[in-house]
């Protein structure tokens, strides 16, 4: 069988009900991620890790609210309540998210001056985290991917994964949408294009042992 791992995309405090940029049921998918993470033998994180003043905060723009939209360099940027912020309580894991056997810990978004959606990439779409070689070196082919936001950083981590050539699963019952002015079921759309495959959480588990 190809080599496999599980990707837990920013699931942080404030992306959970009660956080600065809460995913609706965002915390809902805790205990299916536990779950996943015991069936995989690789498992790793991301975390949204903003310096204060992040360029992506809205309340870094004069006259704008968060939802909103400006042009950055590299193309539109939706502007965000601050979030995640370094060292923050919103930037930790959730205390019953079971963080034992997590590998490595890819933190993105800790440049000033753009945002990183994707596991992958930043927004510019060509500085790399490092993710793509660290799975190339650990052989794996297959990625599921779970955790916040479906139509933000799981989005961009998926088409970015096909991108790079990784087989990839998003699994479905773990993972919330934001949804932005129909976000959401364009992010399924998009990422169904793009070649990855949409699995319930008992197939992933499965198919993980
Ligand atoms: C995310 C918006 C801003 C995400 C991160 O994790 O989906 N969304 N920062
Ligand atoms: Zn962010």
């Amino acid at each position: 069988m190809p080599q496999q791992a599980l990707l837990i995309v920013d699931l942080q405090n404030d992306f959970c009900p009660g956080g600065a940029l809460a995913v609706p049921e965002g915390d809902h998918v805790v205990p299916r991620v536990n779950r996943l993470a015991e069936a995989f033998d690789c498992v790793l994180q991301t975390q949204d890790w903003h310096p204060p003043g992040h360029h992506s905060f809205a309340s870094q723009h004069a006259g704008k609210e968060p939802m909103e939209t400006v042009q950055m360099d590299y193309g539109e940027q939706v502007l965000w309540p601050d979030h995640c912020v370094q060292g923050s309580e919103g930037a930790r894991f959730p205390p019953d998210l079971d963080t034992r056997s997590v590998e490595a810990i890819f933190r993105k978004g800790f440049r000033p001056e753009i945002d990183s959606y994707s596991a992958f990439y930043e927004n510019d779409h060509q500085t790399p985290t490092g993710l793509a070689g660290y799975l190339r070196a650990r052989s794996i082919e297959r990625l599921y991917l779970c955790g916040l936001a479906t139509d933000f950083c799981v989005k961009w981590s998926a088409l970015d994964a096909r991108a790079e050539g990784f087989e990839t699963f998003v699994v479905k019952g773990a993972t919330r949408g934001i949804d932005v002015e129909g976000s959401l079921e364009e992010a399924w759309r998009e990422m169904k294009n793009a070649g990855a495959h949409v699995v319930s959480a008992e197939t992933a588990e499965e198919t993980a042992t």
